[in-house]
């Protein structure tokens, strides 16, 4: 979703807005997966995991592989992922089709941060630089144009300003579009940024350990950069995520609350109008709330989602043909989303705190959606890879 779509969002008729606002959210009607691997539109899914339908299963582990972690100390914040082969995506009836086929995949290995970017390195990054992010500039309206559909209207100059979509949800039962109007529980909020996550009279004051959010991936590339680092590819995260388990369901296992254990910040409730709280985190948790999977990775699944370098297209893996072993694919040329062509988009993994049973599924390493390269949204940030060498140039 463009920033232009977050200002339709708040400006158009909801039809147009939903029309607009298919990849705004995590949850979103386009993320729903389908039992007949069809790509359902129809709202909520009908094959959502029940947190804690198994409370006797063990959580599976695997070990990584020590031997190849480089000599000397590690990056601060950061572990090594062993390079080798796993199983990308999977075959599983509910996952999304954008998810399919399951396939071999071959990376080598690299160092990735053990926690999403919190509030406190990001906030390192701008003192040093000098950086503002994109929520933080005015809206280009002919930059913005370019990314929505030919002879969408300018909205009004009061809504050109700074600003950032904000979940906000309904107070009581969901207004009239229910759950296929994204813009029931999305606010486009001026003045909204990663120094104020809600809006402009919020702060992150108190919030140093919590990932930043409303960060775009040109400020996630921008802050990589300058920490001598990069965004990880899709298939670099979806390994670190697995944890070494490979072809399980969750980043932990096949079971989504072993033992009754929440692994993971997501949504309890009926979203988005209820939320209760048996993780303990209605809306975004400390980095490090939940157990690290088996490489020592936190908050993979859950919390907020996480930019990769990929562009997106649903049918990614399907481009590559049957191919035995794809090996350190970096994704398409090109973006091409067919339900938004004229946004260009990266991937983005994992799920956020907004990922409900009732509604997606997305707190699977597996999931994938793409996001435009312009938004930021209170619920989307990212963490950092390293080459065990630097890149060439
Ligand atoms: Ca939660
Ligand atoms: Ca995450």
């Amino acid at each position: 979703m463009t920033r232009s779509l977050r200002i339709q969002a708040a400006s158009l008729a909801p039809l147009v807005a939903l029309s607009l606002l298919g990849s705004v959210c995590g949850c979103g009607r386009d993320e729903a997966p389908s039992p007949s691997g069809g790509g359902s539109l129809g709202g909520p899914s009908s094959v959502a995991v029940e947190p804690g339908a198994d409370a006797t299963a063990p959580v599976a582990t695997v070990e990584p592989k020590p031997e190849s972690t480089p000599a000397g100390p590690a990056p601060e914040g950061m572990v090594w992922i062993p390079g080798g082969e796993f199983t990308m995506g999977t075959n599983d009836a509910d996952a999304h089709d954008s998810e399919r086929p399951a396939h071999r995949v071959q990376v080598g290995g690299y160092w990735i941060d053990e926690a999403e970017v919190t509030n406190a390195r990001f906030r390192k990054f701008v003192e040093a630089t000098g950086y503002r992010t994109t929520a933080e500039r005015p809206v280009d309206w002919e930059v913005m144009k370019l990314q929505l559909p030919p002879g969408t209207p300018k909205p009004p100059d009061e809504q050109l300003g700074a600003g950032s979509l904000v979940f906000t949800p309904p107070v009581g039962a969901l207004p009239p579009g229910g759950l296929d109007d994204l813009s029931n529980w999305w606010r486009w909020v001026l003045g909204a940024d990663w120094k104020h996550p809600e809006g402009p009279d919020d702060s992150i004051d108190g919030k140093d350990d919590h990932p930043v959010v409303h960060v775009s991936f040109e400020d996630a590339e921008a802050y990589a950069k300058w920490a001598g680092r990069r965004l990880p590819t899709e298939a670099e995260w979806e390994r670190a995520s697995r944890g070494g388990v490979d072809g399980s369901k969750f980043a932990w296992g096949d079971v989504f609350a072993p033992e009754g254990k929440r692994m993971a910040n997501t949504w309890q409730g009926r979203f988005p109008e209820v939320v209760e709280d048996q993780d303990g985190y209605p809306r975004i948790a400390p980095v490090k709330s939940f157990p690290p999977n088996s490489y020592g990775l936190y908050d993979t699944i859950g919390n907020v989602w996480e930019w990769c370098s990929d562009w997106y297209r649903p049918d990614t893996y399907r481009l590559a043909g049957d191919s035995p072993l794809t090996v350190d694919p970096k994704g398409p040329e090109k973006s091409y989303d067919p339900d938004e062509p004229f946004q260009p988009k990266r991937v983005t993994r994992g799920g956020s705190f907004l990922c409900s049973g009732n509604y997606c599924s997305n707190y699977r390493p597996s999931a994938r959606r793409g996001t435009a390269t312009d938004s930021g949204m209170s619920h989307l940030g990212f963490r950092c890879v390293k080459d065990a060498r630097p890149p060439a140039d």
